[in-house]
């Protein structure tokens, strides 16, 4: 029933409760000699191509394939509007690879019909960081589905990680596939319950009023906490301080240096938006919340084109309580003009949803790694790592 899974290094759903089997790499490396030299063959009328993101017609022609045949939700209401500047924060990180974006053209009309990349990361495993890639965006033009295109840019996209000398990855999908190592649960906080209601993300609840609702969610003009303030350049070693010490508690994690923290946090304005709390006493980084930018396209409403959701990404709270600090990320987000703010049930999340007034989603977000088995599954508390 997973006629190509079933042939990869991934964990099996036959295999799912047998202790027997080790924890670690499933296949071992081997010489990078004995990795295939030409990419896979495609149907004969499309080539490979390799997307440059710094060029902006590259970037453009990515930009537009994801946003008219990316994910949407299961009842095709919505469909992720990643922006250009965030494709290029997400693709260029510290020693990214160009080889590893990948395109599909159509050879006649030399149109781009798919994608998929991938960028190095460290991923703490237990005990032990491995290298790998973060794959992500891949995305098959609408016209060309159930085509099995799918498997031969997978097996692509793996040739090229090995050319690298790499040869585990890490990756989230909505479908459940051979085998999740987690699998979380989206929940959504209104900020502009009127718009959300609107355009059906959100419904009225039992025995609510609008403007019941609009007070129920409504919050403060400005952050509570002392000290509260935008990151900024000079904080990058403090906050890399911060945030190993905190995901070193979880199962998998990604381990971030000052290098990554520069790159993945530090605010970028519509990309990334990083707050920490400075103790007023002793100018220490106590506390850090942040949350990434991804808009998502409202399909078919007279009324409203794009939904400004904020999700949740990387947050440690030392000195603040985790409930007030997500309320003054929450707080500014609003500010910002996002109608939601969307977080999964990760790290310490699960101690603000309810109380925060979130509410579960109809989405799940599966995880999983490649050529990489554990014993058996965590729980979504147990995850340190946040994918795009
Ligand atoms: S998840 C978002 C994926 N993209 C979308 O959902 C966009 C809308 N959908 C599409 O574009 C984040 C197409 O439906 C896609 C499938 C392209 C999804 N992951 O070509 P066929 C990511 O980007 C399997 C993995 O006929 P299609 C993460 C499916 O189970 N596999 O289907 C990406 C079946 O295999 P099976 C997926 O609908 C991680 C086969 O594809 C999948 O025209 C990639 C059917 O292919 C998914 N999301 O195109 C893996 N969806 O065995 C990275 C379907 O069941 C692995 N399939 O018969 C690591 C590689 C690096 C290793 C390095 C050491
Ligand atoms: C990862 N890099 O289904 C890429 N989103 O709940 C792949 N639902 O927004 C990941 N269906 O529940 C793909 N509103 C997986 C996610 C795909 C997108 C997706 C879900 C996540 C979502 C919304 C809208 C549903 C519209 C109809 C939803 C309810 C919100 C409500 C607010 C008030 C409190 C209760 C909840």
């Amino acid at each position: 029933t997973h006629k190509f899974w079933e042939t990869q290094p991934v964990g099996q759903f036959k295999d799912i409760g047998d202790t027997s089997l080790p924890e670690g790499p499933i296949e071992p490396a081997t010489p990078l000699s004995e990795v295939k030299q030409e990419p896979y063959n495609l149907p004969s009328v499309y080539e490979w191509t390799t997307c440059d993101m710094n060029s902006d017609d590259m970037c453009s022609e990515v930009y537009n394939l994801l946003k008219n045949n990316y994910v949407e939700d299961d009842e095709n209401m919505f469909r992720f509007n990643y922006s250009k500047e965030f494709l290029r924060w997400a693709l260029r990180p510290p020693g990214y690879y160009q080889s590893w974006h990948i395109g599909v053209r159509a050879k006649t009309s030399k149109k781009l019909v798919a994608f998929i990349s991938g960028v190095p990361a460290r991923i703490r495993v237990r005990d032990e960081v491995v290298k790998m890639a973060e794959i992500n965006f891949l995305c098959v033009h609408k016209k060309l589905r159930s085509k099995r295109l799918a498997p031969v840019m997978i097996k692509e996209v793996t040739r090229r990680v090995h050319l690298e000398n790499i040869w585990q990855a890490a990756y989230t999908a909505g479908v459940i596939l051979p085998t999740p190592i987690t699998t979380c649960q989206y929940w959504h906080r209104s900020l502009n319950p009127k718009k959300l209601i609107d355009v059906g993300f959100s419904r009225l609840g039992a025995r609510m009023t609008m403007s019941r609702t609009i007070k129920l969610y409504k919050l403060p003009d400005a952050p509570i906490t002392p000290g509260f303030r935008k990151m900024e350049p000079r904080d990058v070693p403090a906050v890399t301080r911060l945030l190993r010490n905190y995901l070193s508690q979880f199962g998998v994690a990604t381990d971030f240096d000052e290098n990554d923290v520069e790159h993945w946090l530090l605010p970028r304005e519509d990309v990334v938006d990083s707050y920490l709390v400075e103790s007023p006493e002793t100018h220490d980084v106590t506390d850090f919340c942040s949350f990434y930018t991804l808009p998502s396209t409202i399909l078919g409403n007279p009324n409203y084109t794009t939904l400004k959701a904020a999700y949740s990404y990387y947050n440690v709270a030392t000195q603040t309580s985790f409930l007030q600090l997500m309320n003054d990320a929450l707080i500014v987000s609003k500010q910002k003009g996002f109608d939601v703010f969307n977080a999964l049930d990760v790290m310490h999340n699960e101690s603000f949803l309810k109380e925060l007034k979130f509410g579960p989603g109809d989405g799940q977000l599966h995880y999983y790694l490649y050529n990489y088995r554990l014993k058996s599954a965590l729980k979504p508390a147990e995850l340190g790592l946040v994918l795009l």
